[in-house]
């Protein structure tokens, strides 16, 4: 059957119109007299689909006849942004579909509203995995990137004056033109049950499981940026089995009591956990990490022996991208795949496992390492709770062989923590299982070899290595700042910077240019006058990131507090104008954050309603940040809000997309902020605060947040506002938390941060010098593509090249 094909998907107006009526006629079932908005929507997009289908077929054609090393990334998180616009980008159709959607009656951006992002991750990391795909293909990858679809995607937010609160995401309640189904695929998962020994096997068990749970995948397209692959991210589904329908209650007449094992099933994917960087040991939330384990290397497996190989080149053709810690119980379901199915001994099968493996770590915070209790694994997963603890036992005759009598060492690095109950140390299992470990910033892989994995680092030091995150250009910059895009694409001759960031260091010499300065500054207030969050001509000043106190949206508060009372003191004086932005989610169970929520929410009313204060200060806070949000605010933000305690943001990327879209940053030396200092030059970032060493060192040190208290009058002031209540019970209890134990010495770097806010005041006064220091930063941050990122990932731990993609004919 080699060689038939459809007909190749037209490439002039003319076809794409014919296109879009048929796919309106025979696909939609509607005639052009009668076709609705959402009609229009779902052709326009299935037309677009239809020209990376055909490059999705030459793709995967061409990765199968060169049969190289394939990236598996998996992630129970994506967050992949709205799909219309960056198809078009990517098919290069934008102008066709403009001008086709016209004799429908429509405009292309009357049908961009209608294109829904998929919310299936809660924030960085889950966009880091959106971005890393994106230039995974454009970068000529064979990758397949695998997740969960969830059902309910990161709940809807809506702000009100009472704060946060949660409504469901049902983001594919209209469909979603984007997914292909891939039914035939379908993979069955156990859970529960029991093991049993295999009479005359040593190692090899039989795990009989309880419960049978069907995994159904789809897939969305990821097409490369100027390139022809077209690489796939697919997405499981729970789906009840045919035995989980239970006809005699049926018959019966109980047809609820009938169903509900299959409900059970499919509550599995029901919906995506909202908890960001703090554990909650939740069983469905463990059961979901090894459905998604499960249906991935099965079919990772599947499409391994469609080649014809033996099991001594699967490491060679496969490498697998744990993405954190979610996905790690795959390290114990290889190992009984091998061994219990595919009868391979035990020391082949642990070689091919760790050379398949790489392990990613997002964070430095203890409560976010993720330990399941071994209880519950052992009901769950009862046969890998076996393997691990046979995985465990040789890792730590390894440990004393190396370390004799070093029973503490043995102690800390065992897979099984014993206090306060023993639990899996889902980590110490990713590092023993994988060929390599990486942090996500300089900074972080450091402080992961220094502290929380120093043991491991100690041991095998040659697996720890660093890749720096980074942002896809393409969405960030050309589909998010269309204006920006063009000056850069103008001033720079060509538009190759889009996949070659690193060239925007041509604009270097355009940083002295008045005209194009001018130019700079008129972009960067047309962003603002759509954003319409505030006055165009005020300082924006956005922190917008998940609510989190290490991130320490309170530092802010007290500054916007501490800008009141001077505005109040003085309301003739000469101030600069702002605009404070925050945006971003609470964990619904995180209080502390979601009083924080409320306080922003009462300071943004009172201030407006302040007469004195309202002509210089705004604080606004847009509701439901996600990708879509995010594209409309960073293309208009002048100031980047970075300003965690040094130590606690791994990485950090939303600092990248703003330093790109020309924001200056004030920013503590944490995560990637001081790479972007770097390269941006000092004398172009605002900096403050104390560094991690000094910050891991400061409560031992016996800190106190009442000698800051006491000493800074200004600092006094603002929290004595919050202790009387004038912001409500949420600022006194906002208030009391600083006051207490403090535990992100916010009020430690108080001073530092609003003397650093008075800087950016003076640089903003000279509109001339902030335009030059806002090029510079845009020139300066090319390194921080997710094609560079990819990139590194593939020379250092993938160790795979690229496969180009032969054009069609
Ligand atoms: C854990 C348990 C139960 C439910 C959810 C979780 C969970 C989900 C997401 C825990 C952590 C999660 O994400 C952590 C995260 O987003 N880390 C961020 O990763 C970014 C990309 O590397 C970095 O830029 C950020 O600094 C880092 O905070």
């Amino acid at each position: 059957r080699q060689g038939i094909g459809p007909r190749r998907p037209g490439k002039t107006a003319d076809e794409f119109q014919q296109d879009l009526l048929s796919n309106l006629f025979y696909r939609r079932g509607t005639t052009v007299e009668s076709a609705s908005a959402r009609d229009a929507y779902e052709t326009l997009s299935l037309t677009v689909r239809d020209r990376l289908a055909e490059r999705r077929s030459r793709t995967a054609a061409a990765h199968f006849a060169t049969n190289p090393r394939w990236v598996y990334y998996l992630s129970a998180e994506y967050l992949l942004g709205a799909q219309l616009e960056q198809n078009l980008l990517y098919s290069d159709t934008g102008d066709l579909a403009a001008e086709a959607v016209k004799t429908l009656g429509f405009s292309l951006e009357d049908l961009e509203e209608l294109d829904i992002e998929p919310g299936l991750g809660n924030g960085g990391l889950g966009r880091l995995a959106a971005c890393l795909v994106d230039s995974m293909a454009t970068r000529d990858i064979p990758a397949v990137g695998y997740g969960i679809r969830y059902d309910f995607g990161i709940f809807h937010q809506i702000i009100t004056e009472e704060g946060q609160t949660e409504r469901p995401d049902d983001w594919a309640f209209h469909g979603n033109p984007w997914e292909f189904p891939a039914p035939d695929d379908r993979q069955t998962v156990g859970f529960y049950g029991h093991t049993e020994p295999i009479p005359g096997a040593q190692t090899r068990k039989r795990w009989v499981p309880g419960e049978i749970v069907l995994g159904e995948p789809s897939h969305m397209l990821v097409p490369g940026y100027g390139t022809e692959t077209v690489n796939i991210v697919r997405l499981w589904r729970a789906r009840g089995s045919e035995a989980s329908f239970d006809l005699s209650r049926f018959s019966a007449g109980q047809y609820a009591e009938a169903v509900q094992e299959a409900v059970r099933a499919e509550n599995i994917s029901k919906v995506l956990y909202p908890d960001d960087s703090t554990e909650l040991g939740r069983e469905l939330r463990l059961k979901q990490q090894y459905f998604l384990v499960s249906c991935s290397l099965r079919d990772i497996i599947r499409r391994f022996r469609l080649r014809n190989e033996g099991w001594a080149e699967f490491a060679d053709k496969t490498v697998i991208q744990l993405n954190d810690t979610h996905p790690t119980i795959a390290i114990a379901e290889l190992m009984r795949l091998l061994v219990d199915e595919y009868e391979l001994e035990w020391d082949e099968a642990w070689s091919i496992t760790r050379r398949t493996f790489a392990y990613t770590c997002h964070t430095l915070l203890p409560e976010a390492l993720e330990t399941w209790p071994v209880h519950m694994f052992e009901r769950l997963l009862p046969r890998h709770l076996e393997i691990i603890y046979l995985i465990n036992m040789l890792f730590l005759k390894e440990v004393e062989a190396r370390f004799p009598g070093d029973h503490d060492r043995v102690r800390r690095m065992s897979i099984i923590g014993e206090e306060p109950e023993r639990r899996v140390r889902m980590a110490h299992l990713a590092v023993v299982g994988t060929e390599a470990v990486n942090g996500v910033a300089e900074l972080h892989s450091k402080l992961l070899r220094e502290t929380v994995l120093n043991d491991f680092a100690e041991l095998w030091p040659a697996k720890f290595q660093n890749v720096t995150n980074g942002v896809s250009p393409r969405r960030f910059v050309k589909i998010a700042n269309p204006r920006l895009s063009d000056l850069i694409t103008e001033g720079l001759g060509g538009d190759d910077w889009l996949g070659d960031l690193e060239r925007l260091a041509g604009l270097e010499a355009l940083a002295g240019d008045a005209s194009f300065l001018e130019r700079w500054r008129a972009i960067k207030r047309a962003n603002k006058v759509d954003l319409a969050a505030g006055d165009p001509d005020s300082l924006t000043d956005v922190m917008i990131k998940r609510f989190h106190e290490y991130k320490r949206q309170q530092l802010k508060l007290l500054h916007v507090i501490a800008m009141y009372h001077r505005i109040r003191a003085d309301p003739s004086a000469d101030w600069v104008p702002r605009t404070v932005l925050f945006a971003g989610k609470a964990a619904p169970a995180y209080h502390a954050a979601k009083e924080i929520i409320r306080l922003i929410a009462m300071i943004a009313a009172r201030i407006a309603a302040d007469p004195v204060v309202s002509p210089y200060l705004k604080v606004v806070f847009p509701e439901n940040y996600n990708v879509t949000l995010a594209e409309r605010i960073i293309p208009a933000a002048d100031l980047s809000e970075q300003i965690s305690l040094a130590g606690k943001e791994a990485s950090g990327t939303g600092n990248m997309k703003l330093a790109l879209n020309g924001a200056l940053t004030i920013g503590t030396l944490d995560g990637a902020n001081i790479e972007i200092r770097a390269r941006v030059g000092a004398e172009n970032f605002f900096l403050f605060g104390m560094d991690a060493y000094q910050a891991a060192n400061a409560h031992q040190q016996g800190y106190s947040p009442w000698a800051y208290y006491e000493a800074d009058g200004e600092l006094r002031a603002a929290l004595d506002t919050l202790r009387a209540g004038t912001f409500g019970e949420a600022g006194q209890r906002v208030a009391a938390s600083l006051l207490g134990r403090d535990e992100y010495l916010t009020l430690a770097d108080f001073r530092s941060y609003v003397e650093s806010q008075d800087e950016v005041d003076r640089a903003w006064r000279d509109p001339q010098r902030w335009a030059r220091m806002s090029v510079l930063n845009t020139a300066h941050s090319g390194f921080f593509s997710s094609d560079r990122t990819v990139s590194d990932y593939a020379a250092r731990i993938w160790r795979v090249a690229p496969v180009p993609v032969p054009k069609e004919g």
